[in-house]
């Protein structure tokens, strides 16, 4: 029999296994702001999708004239992502790749998508020669006008110019962009996001007329010795045109000077973040008019210290990925201004671009709204990590041309930002000639800036030394290390002289990140520490619609069917994807606060650090308040000067009554201005007076035995036969047990950084059975007029647990318990919390509180919470997390959570209080917020301690000191059923 034989496979493209970059493009150039005619081709296309490059159909469909079925097509959105708009879906994958490690080569699973657009050329622009720009395509992809390849893309978010030049013509012209998912680049922009092919940025035609500006580099230092300038404005123009440019300043007194030269400006007011002056510039052909806005600064390392303008600065920073919960990595200006000015309001002065560059105008306000940047390159190879770097391209030649190619389109697009102070090589690509090269490169192009690159340990070729998620004595270690000149190796004392910073630190995942203080004082007190870059700041949570209750519905990795995937990691920061602050924000602008405040324990003296890098403290108004006063009151208090960088101790004059009261001292904002409207709090410090720990009217009832199995003691009833109370008033009271663990957040379930290959908090709990403790009633007693309960409380399996004693007494309204805890045995972990649980079988409405609020706090987190009175509703008081988990303790003295009609007050000092509508069972055993039943109860815990959070979801685990080790603990408590406050 003759062998049937296959028909030859439909081969793949080859150019979507090339490592080579794309094929066709311009020379990389600056974003300009020009006068050249221009016209935006933003808006629907129509889109047919493939499931392989194997598939595609080759019928002419760049042509005008191709005959096209249209039941084939449909309509998309560009800018925008194909798997937001029904045509395949999002991956999320951190650092594996979702595809087998075989590089060069995609695999066959690998959508397809043409894109087709009809235009109609403006004539305006059509009378000059022509470009078509593309901002951010996600995917590989070529590029026709009408039927005439232009060349092909990568690097999904660089900008690729093509020239049309006598392709466009009058009438119609067909757009035609077939992308393919999957490429040889994609070992490239392994970045831990979704993956979403997709035309995502906005795709522009621009006239490029004769003798026009092709590039601008602008160069403005600034001289801090003498405060003068010096401005070099390098000038190419178009087809090596000869009418030579100029470029005017006129705030600077220069009007048509001469490009490509130093000019001198005897005195400038430099950039920073602080004072972003910015001076309008224009750069002048015959044929185009460029304007510019120049920021002088300079950016330089001495002394393994970070200066900007000669004066050390410090980075406050986060990591920013751009997201929008419906549109992906589609965001407009309004909302990344938006973003910025909320960045400004909580005092962070850095964006490290994480893990590509944004959209080109972010820069423009970056550097109107002042921010230092570091601009990172759309560069990540992680996932060789995951085959031991085998055939990392970082350090395979093959590679070379890709990465030049996408550190230069990076370089040069942005070249112009006085906010731009680093330029990172890229995140997570191993080590290797290729970034070697690219470093180099980038120094030889730009020596004004500085070189960012974390992954390379050595630091070799970098100009500062990056770690992400070192722990604080690590931290500490490097910033006391010996002297560059005790080291041998050349390697290690380059490194040495080096300023240090963190590109990475405080996972923002879940409730966290805890520690931020600990970090802060570091960089406050050594100079080597630059600072660095929270991650991160915005969740990438998509939208999911609504549950049929009309629920909010949010998703992460796997929701989406993947196999591959990292599920809540994407996660992740301090405002959730609809950028609505989560609680950690308000800690972070108290830790990243300008100016430090301290309160003599007398009153007698407030000391004002002012950490600022450049301004004095003459915006600020200070006033005291106490408890109280109405927000917009308060006392003066006169400050001096206090320049940048420099601290006072000011007398303060307070009644002697002032000691007894909680004094607020406040440095607030005279006018609006740096994103904050007038009277925007800076900086604030309290003194808490000791206040009375709760205690019940004088006189006490006794326990009496109603013979029904109950004990009454006052307003409580007890049931004989546990021991426990089972009424308080009109109130029911269920389930009231001691509890030792909370429902695990995302930081319990990560493993430690420096404790590899040990299980988790979470998994030590679950080992322990801290979730299963079992009771043993012991005995019940009188004591005088106490009721005296005695139990032990342990988890099955161990012959650990906790001896308890339940010490209830009332003065006929109130209920007060003197809990104590002591464990027996050998405990294999540590506790989650030392407590009570009790359940009341409705939903709570509000919470009422004098404590400290209006955010949670936990041992290493709450640092914006100060004390006062605050009224919280159900799902503030509890706070949600798009991965349900422990949250929304509160210190309190004084709390009263309402349900409906009824109320149980609870009172103690400072005492850690939680509710919510669910068991912590219901908590941890829930994947997503929108999948937590209906609120039908309420669940409260009062704990005499909480344990820290800490930042192992990724980083370090809880601090020693946070941590809540087995020991004994005694809890306070007075508990009152009330009538709500109407
Ligand atoms: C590190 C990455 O750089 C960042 O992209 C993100 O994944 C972050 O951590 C965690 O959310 S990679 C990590 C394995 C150290």
């Amino acid at each position: 029999m003759t062998p049937r034989t296959t028909p030859a496979s439909i081969p793949l493209p080859a150019d979507l296994a090339s490592p080579l970059p794309g094929r066709g493009a311009l020379p990389p150039r600056a974003h300009l702001r020009s006068d050249a005619p221009r016209q935006v081709l933003d808006g629907t296309w129509q889109v047919r999708l493939r499931p392989s490059p194997r598939h595609v159909a080759d019928d002419g469909w760049q042509q005008a004239d191709a005959r096209l079925d249209p039941a084939d097509w449909s309509p998309v959105a560009v800018p925008g992502h194909l798997p937001l708009q029904g045509h395949g879906s999002p991956i999320y994958a951190n650092v594996a790749y979702p595809f087998p490690v075989d590089p060069p080569f995609p695999p066959d699973d690998n959508p397809v998508a043409d894109h087709r657009l009809e235009l109609v050329a403006s004539p305006e622009v059509l009378a000059h020669p022509s470009v078509l720009r593309f901002e951010g395509v996600d995917g590989a992809a070529t590029v026709w006008l009408n039927g005439v390849e232009l060349g092909t893309l990568r690097g999904s978010r660089l900008t690729t110019e093509l020239a049309c030049t006598g392709v466009l013509r009058p009438g119609t012209n067909v757009l035609a962009v077939r992308l393919a998912q999957w490429s040889a680049h994609s070992y490239l922009e392994d970045q831990d996001m979704w993956w979403m092919p997709g035309i995502f940025r906005s795709v522009t035609l621009l006239a490029r007329p004769h003798g026009a500006v092709r590039d601008v580099f602008v160069h403005a230092g600034y001289d801090h010795r003498d405060g003068s300038g010096t401005l070099r404005v390098d000038v190419e123009l178009e087809d090596g045109a000869e009418a030579p440019a100029t470029i005017s300043v006129p705030a600077l007194g220069l009007h048509e000077v001469a490009t490509g030269v130093d000019h001198h400006v005897p005195s400038v007011a430099p950039w920073t973040a602080e004072t972003p002056v910015l001076h309008d510039a224009r750069v002048r052909t015959p044929t185009e008019t460029v304007d510019l806005r120049i920021g002088f600064r300079t950016v330089a390392v001495e002394d393994a210290t970070l200066l900007l303008n000669g004066t050390p600065l410090l980075l406050k920073g986060v990591n920013r990925h751009e997201h929008d919960p419906h549109r992906g990595r589609v965001v407009d200006l309004a909302a990344a201004r938006a973003e910025l000015l909320l960045m400004k309001q909580h005092h962070i002065n850095a964006v490290r671009t994480s893990h590509y560059p944004p959209q080109a105008d972010f820069l423009d306000l970056a550097d109107e709204l002042g921010f230092y940047v570091i601009l990172e390159n759309d560069l990540e190879t992680h996932g060789f990590v995951l085959v031991d770097w085998r055939g990392n391209p970082s350090d395979d030649a093959r590679w070379l041309p890709a990465y030049q190619d996408r550190m230069r389109r990076t370089v040069e697009r942005d070249k112009n930002h006085p906010s731009v102070l680093m330029w990172s090589l890229g995140n997570e690509a191993g080590t290797g000639a290729n970034l070697d090269a690219i470093a180099r490169w980038t120094r030889d192009r730009d020596p004004d800036r500085l070189v960012h690159y974390e992954g390379d340990a050595r630091s070799r070729h970098v100009d500062v030394y990056s770690r992400m998620y070192a722990s604080v004595p690590e931290v500490e270690a490097i910033a006391t290390e010996p002297p560059a000149e005790t080291f041998t190796d050349p390697d290690e004392q380059h490194r040495r002289r080096l300023p240090f910073v963190l590109c990475e630190y405080a996972h923002a995942m879940g409730n966290g990140p805890g520690g931020l203080s600990e970090y802060q004082d570091l960089f406050h007190r050594y100079p080597r520490l630059a600072g660095g870059f929270i991650w991160e700041w915005v969740e990438h949570a998509l939208a999911g619609g609504t549950t049929d209750d009309g629920r909010p519905v949010q998703l992460y990795g796997g929701d989406f069917g993947e196999r591959v995937h990292d599920g809540s990691f994407v996660v992740d920061g301090l405002v959730h994807a609809d950028r609505t602050p989560g609680p950690a924000l308000a800690d972070l602008a108290r830790v990243f606060s300008p100016v430090s405040l301290r309160l003599a324990p007398d009153l007698s003296t407030l000391t004002v650090v002012n950490r600022y890098h450049s301004l004095d403290l003459s915006h600020l108004e200070a006033v005291w308040t106490t408890d109280g006063d109405g927000p917009a009151a308060g006392t003066a208090i006169t400050l001096p000067e206090v320049p940048a960088g420099t601290s006072a101790v000011v007398p303060l004059r307070l009644p002697p009554s002032a000691l007894a009261a909680t004094v607020t001292v406040l440095l607030r904002r005279r006018t609006a201005g740096d994103g904050c409207a007038a009277g925007h709090e800076v900086a604030w410090i309290q003194h808490i007076p000791d206040r009375p720990v709760g205690a019940l009217e004088a006189g006490r009832v006794a326990p009496r035995r109603t013979g029904d199995g109950l004990v009454q003691l006052g307003p409580a009833s007890f049931d004989e036969r546990t021991g426990m109370p089972v009424g308080l008033g009109a109130l029911a009271l269920h389930d009231v047990a001691v509890s030792l663990w909370r429902a695990p957040t995302e930081n319990d379930r990560g493993v430690a950084w420096e404790e590899p290959g040990l299980p988790s908090v979470a998994d030590r709990w679950a080992a322990a059975r801290l979730d299963d403790l079992r009771t043993r009633l012991v005995e019940v007693a009188e004591d005088g007029p106490a009721f005296v309960v005695r139990t032990r409380t342990g988890p099955p399996v161990l012959d650990a647990g906790v001896d308890v004693t339940w010490r209830w007494t009332s003065d006929g309204t109130s209920l007060a318990l003197d809990l104590t805890l002591v464990p027996y045995g050998s405990w294999p972990c540590d506790w989650g919390r030392a407590g009570i649980d009790l359940r009341l079988a409705a939903p709570t409405t509000r919470v009422r509180w004098t404590g400290w609020g209006p955010g949670p706090q936990y041992p290493d987190t709450g640092q914006g919470a100060r004390y006062g009175s605050f009224v919280a509703d159900r799902d503030d008081y509890a706070v949600r997390t798009v991965r349900p988990q422990e949250h929304g303790a509160r210190r309190v003295d004084d709390a009263t959570v309402e349900l409906g009609a009824r109320a149980l007050r609870v009172r103690g000092a400072g005492l850690p209080l939680t509710v919510r509508p669910w068991s912590r069972a219901v908590v941890a055993a829930t994947r997503h917020d929108h999948e937590l039943p209906a609120a039908t109860e309420t669940w409260i815990s009062v704990d005499a301690a909480v344990g820290g959070v800490g930042t192992a979801s990724c980083g370090p685990g809880v601090l020693p000191e946070y941590r809540l080790t087995p020991s004994t603990r005694q809890l306070h408590v007075i508990l009152t059923q009330v009538d709500p406050v109407v």
